[in-house]
C-alpha cells in the first residue's frame, strides 16, 4: 500500500498493520482503494507469485495442486462485497475488552475478481462425508494475548461445505487490481455476508474433512456464547454478519450549525439478508425517523442512505443514533448481549455533536 494512502488510515497497529477507514469520509460505494480497512494477526508473508501453489487436500478424490496461472485460465467472477470485522466498534464498549480497538471503520466494500470456491471443489472431486472445507493462510506466527497459542500457528479458518459451495470466491484481484500484499496477494477467500475472519488471506491450501475444525482462530479466537435451546450457551464460532446501520456525517464531536438542515449520512449492512430500512434518531433515541436507501438493495453489499435532519435552533450538545433492519425482520438490539464478548458489537452508536 502507498504511503501516501496508508497516512489517510487510522492506524491501530504499527506491525501487524491494523488500519482503519476513516469511516466518516463515506462516500463512494467502493471503498477508495489503499483504504480498505486492513486487519492482520501476523506479519505479511513473503509469497512469490511463480512459486506459490494452492493445495487442495483431504477428502478429495485426488490431491491437486494449482498455480496462478491454472486459477487464471478458470472461468473468473466478479463479485461486490462488503467485508466487516468482528470486531468493528468495540471502542464503543465499557468496560473496555481486549483486542484491536476499532471505531467505525473495520468495515469496506470492494469488488473481488476470482474463482469460485465450487469451481476448485470440482476440480478436486470429493470423497463422501465431508462436512467442512478449511481455508489455510499462509501467515503464521505466536500470539500471546488474549491467550497463548501452542506455539507457531498459522491463520486458518473453516466454512461449511454448503457455504463453500454456493458463493465462496477465490479472489486474486481486487478492484480490477492484483491483490496488494495486506489484503492476501496472491490469493485469497472471499466469504460473502460473513464477518472477515473467514475471508482468509494469502490462501496456501484448501483442507476438506470430514469433523468440525478446532483450531484457535475457530474455537478460541472468533467465537461467541450462543444461547439456543434449553441447555447454557455454548462457544460458536462467528459466521454471518449482524444487521448495522453506522452513521459516517457527522461525525463524533462535530459542530453543526443550529436551525439548518444537515444531510446525516451512513451505510447499513447485513449478513445473508438486504437491508430494507434506516431509522435515525436525532434525540438519543426518543423518537425515530425513517432514513432514504440511496443505493438499490444488493447482496452483501452495504446500502448507502440519508437523512436530512433540520437542525434544531437551540444550541448545546445532540446525540444521534441509526439503526437497520433487514429482510429477514432483524433489527438492532438496544444493548450488547454479554455472550457476544468482544465481537458482534451491533447496538446503535451514539454520535453526539455540538450544536451552535
Ligand atoms: N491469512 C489471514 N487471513 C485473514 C486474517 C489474517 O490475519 N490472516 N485476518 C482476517 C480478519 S479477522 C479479517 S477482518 C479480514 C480482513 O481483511 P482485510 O485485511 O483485507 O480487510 O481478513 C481475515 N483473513
Ligand atoms: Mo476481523
Amino acid at each position: 500500500m502507498a504511503s501516501s494512502h496508508r497516512s489517510e488510515m487510522i492506524v491501530r497497529q504499527d506491525s501487524p498493520a491494523n488500519l482503519e477507514f476513516p469511516f466518516e469520509t463515506l462516500s463512494d460505494r467502493l471503498t477508495p482503494p489503499g483504504q480498505f480497512y486492513v486487519r492482520s494477526h501476523f506479519p505479511v508473508p513473503e509469497l512469490s507469485a511463480a512459486d506459490w501453489r494452492l493445495d487442495i487436500s483431504g477428502l478429495t478424490r485426488q490431491p491437486l495442486s494449482l498455480t496462478l496461472a491454472d486459477l487464471h485460465a478458470m472461468v473468473s467472477h466478479t463479485v461486490t462485497v462488503t467485508l466487516e470485522c468482528a470486531g468493528n466498534n468495540r471502542s464503543f464498549l465499557t468496560p473496555k475488552v481486549d483486542g484491536v480497538a476499532w471505531d467505525l471503520g473495520a468495515v469496506s466494500t470492494a469488488e473481488w475478481t476470482g474463482v469460485p470456491l465450487s469451481a476448485v471443489l470440482e476440480r478436486a472431486g470429493l470423497q463422501a462425508g465431508v462436512q467442512e472445507v478449511v481455508l489455510c493462510g499462509a501467515d503464521r506466527g505466536c500470539l500471546y494475548e488474549p491467550v497463548k497459542t501452542p506455539g507457531i500457528i498459522a491463520y486458518e479458518r473453516s466454512v461449511p461445505l454448503q457455504k463453500a459451495r454456493s458463493d465462496v470466491l477465490l479472489a486474486y484481484a481486487m478492484n480490477g487490481q492484483p491483490l496488494t500484499a495486506q489484503h492476501g496477494f496472491p490469493l485469497r477467500a472471499i466469504v460473502p455476508g460473513w464477518y472477515g475472519m473467514a475471508s482468509v488471506k494469502w490462501l496456501r491450501g484448501i483442507h476438506l474433512t470430514d469433523t468440525p475444525f478446532q483450531g484457535f482462530f475457530q474455537t478460541l479466537d472468533y467465537s461467541y456464547w450462543e444461547q439456543s435451546g434449553p441447555l447454557s450457551p455454548q462457544m460458536t464460532p462467528l459466521s454471518a454478519m449482524q444487521v448495522k446501520a453506522q452513521i459516517a456525517r457527522p461525525a463524533a464531536g462535530e459542530t453543526v450549525a443550529a436551525g439548518q438542515p444537515y444531510s446525516v449520512t451512513g451505510a447499513a449492512w447485513t449478513g445473508e439478508a438486504e437491508i430494507t430500512g434506516v431509522e435515525v434518531s436525532t434525540d438519543g433515541g426518543l423518537t425515530w425517523a425513517e432514513a432514504e436507501l440511496t443505493d438499490p438493495p444488493e447482496a452483501h453489499v452495504w446500502r448507502r442512505w440519508q437523512y436530512l435532519w433540520q437542525a434544531p435552533n437551540t444550541p448545546g450538545q445532540v446525540t444521534l443514533l441509526a439503526r437497520a433492519t433487514d429482510s429477514a425482520g432483524c433489527t438492532q438490539p438496544s444493548e450488547h448481549a454479554p455472550g457476544r464478548g468482544k465481537y458482534m458489537i451491533t447496538f446503535p452508536l451514539p454520535v453526539t455533536v455540538l450544536l451552535e
